[in-house]
Order: structure tokens, then sequence, then C-alpha cells
């Protein structure tokens, strides 16, 4: 009933975990792994094993919100490499987010993981707001095109893009015509909406370490982001150009909202962080009530069906 195609795989539902919380250490992916996730989403990955940012770096906020600056902490590329097809055991498709630091290693990653058979796909990240002194990549459409062209000749699994929230038509024409010119299989959208500031009122404070305080916004608040994301590229992608919707989802009707704007998959951070992986069993449902009330069958009958006023 849930069912979706994604890259020519069958998957069971359109859940599964965003790139971001619970997915670096093998431990987390296994517990993904034995959850209801349709997939499992790797922590970007980059060429060395990094700690991250110092701490306190991810903070819950009201609304089922969070800001975030972990500054990607991950075990590095070839860690990953050896986990994949440990974590096949699952009988999952596996993404592996990619978050090189420069053009020559999202190569060597990505000509490496194509190479790993138990790998499905990888989505190369063009948006991480939160390392000091790189500007997310896919904000300058000059670079997006270099990267894109050049990592699309030598990847040889499905290919996607995570990319940043774009708010502006003619940003949202640009990016969409330089990968309709390529061979990129999906998009992800969104990144959390970069350098957000939080405060605490009591202590006069800012409420993460990094970067004095600035840092990644993501949950309910960036909902409306996220949604316009998914609507605008699914009206300017190429249609065989697959689209997963991320940003604030929290329920089965949340879920709904993306799919009905044209999100083939959907992918859930803060909730995953919040709740733990228990949350896909319960949007399951959800999304099963409401499409129910509303005599849906499938995910077809109401994908990319969202009405506009004439
Ligand atoms: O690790 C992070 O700080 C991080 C990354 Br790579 C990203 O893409 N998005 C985000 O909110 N945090």
């Amino acid at each position: 009933m849930m069912k979706v195609n994604f890259s020519g795989i069958n998957l069971e539902n359109p859940f599964f975990n965003a790139s971001g919380p619970h997915c670096t250490t093998k431990e987390e992916l296994d517990i993904l792994g034995r959850s209801k996730a349709a997939a499992i989403m790797t922590k970007s990955c980059t060429f060395e094993q990094r700690d991250g940012n110092p701490e306190p770096r991810y903070i819950d906020m009201p609304h089922n919100s969070s800001i975030n600056s972990m500054g990607l902490p991950n075990l590095g590329y070839k860690e990953y490499m050896k986990l994949i097809p440990e974590l096949k055991i699952h009988n999952k498709p596996i993404f592996s987010s990619v978050s090189g630091m420069k053009l020559e290693e999202n190569i060597q990653m990505i000509s490496e993981l194509s190479d790993v058979k138990e790998l499905d796909a990888i989505e190369l990240n063009l948006s991480c707001p939160n390392v000091i002194g790189k500007p997310q990549v896919g904000y300058d459409f000059e670079q997006s095109v270099e990267v894109i062209d050049e990592v699309s000749k030598i990847c040889k699994k499905s290919l996607g893009l995570k990319l940043p929230p774009y708010f502006d038509f003619v940003h949202f024409e640009l990016m969409a015509n330089i990968i309709n010119k390529t061979n990129v299989n999906f998009v992800t959208c969104i990144n959390s909406l970069g350098n957000g500031l939080v405060l605490d009122v009591a202590k006069e404070e800012v409420v993460i370490k990094p970067k004095g305080g600035f840092g990644g916004i993501g949950g309910k608040l960036i909902k409306p982001f996220g949604l316009a994301n998914v609507r605008k590229f699914r009206e300017l992608l190429k249609p065989e150009i697959q689209i997963i919707g991320v940003g604030g989802i929290f329920s089965g009707i949340d879920a709904f909202e993306y799919i009905l704007a044209g999100a083939d998959m959907v992918q859930v951070g803060t909730i995953l962080k919040q709740e733990g992986p228990s949350a896909f069993q319960r949007l399951i449902n959800e999304l099963d009530i409401v499409m129910q009330a509303k005599g849906y069958s499938d995910l077809n009958s109401f994908r990319n069906k969202l009405k506009i006023m004439e």
C-alpha cells in the first residue's frame, strides 16, 4: 500500500533517516536496520575521520525543532566502506552521504564507494552549513556545475544531491537547469536552514558553542521551506529525477503533505533525534490512517497532486 519504487529499487514504505542524527556508528546504523525505516542512510562522510565541532552542538528547540552545528563528525569514508557490506544483513537499500571538503576528495570517495557492491545510492551533500570557512557549495552555482559534472562522470551508483533551502525563484531555476543537464538521479530537499541563531533568555547566551552560536535549524519550523523546495523542484526538474523531501516531518500528515507536493520518499532528522527509531512505525501508521481517511490506496494516487488556486 505504501510501496515506492526509488531508483529502480522497490521499498516497503517512503520513510528513512536523513543523513544527520543516529547514523554515524555501526551500532546506530544497525538499530536503523532493525527499525521500520525503508532504507539506511549513513552520516555524511569525509576523507578523514572527524570529531566535529565542540559541544554543546545540538539543542532541541520548542515546537519540535532543533539547532545544530555538529561540524561533520564521522568515521571517515574508509570505515563506511567496510561497514556497508555488514549492514546488508538488514536487507534494505543503503545510501551513503558524502561531504568532501574539496572536489578531489569527493571524486576519490565517490569512485571508491561506487565499487562497494552492497551500496545502492550516493547522496552528495552540497549544503553543510557548519564547517567553519567552507561556504555551502549549493549556493555557489559555478562551483556546483563543476562538482556535479565531475562527480556524475565517475559515479556508478544512483546519484543524488542534498540541496540547501532556496528562497528565490531565480535560484530554483538556476539550480534546476544545472541539474537537468546532468545524469543526477535524485535530489534531497532540504538540508537544515543554515546559520540560525537561538538564544537562552535566562542566561542571555547562545545555546550552542560553535560559530558564536550560529547553526542549522531543523524540524517543524522549516517545514514550509522544505515543502516549497520539493514543490518547486518537482515543477522544474526532468520527470525522471526523483525527489526526497525532508524538513519538519513529525507526523503522517506531514509526510502526506510532502508527497502531495511531489516527494517520492521522505526522510526524518529532528524527530529521529528526539523520538528515536520507533518513530518510523508511528509515521507509517499515521500515514496509513490519513490515506484510509482520504480513500487513497497507494502513494501514486496523491503524489504531486497539490492543487493551486485559479
Ligand atoms: O554535521 C553537520 O554539522 C551538519 C551537516 Br554535514 C549537514 O549537512 N547539515 C547539518 O545540519 N549539520
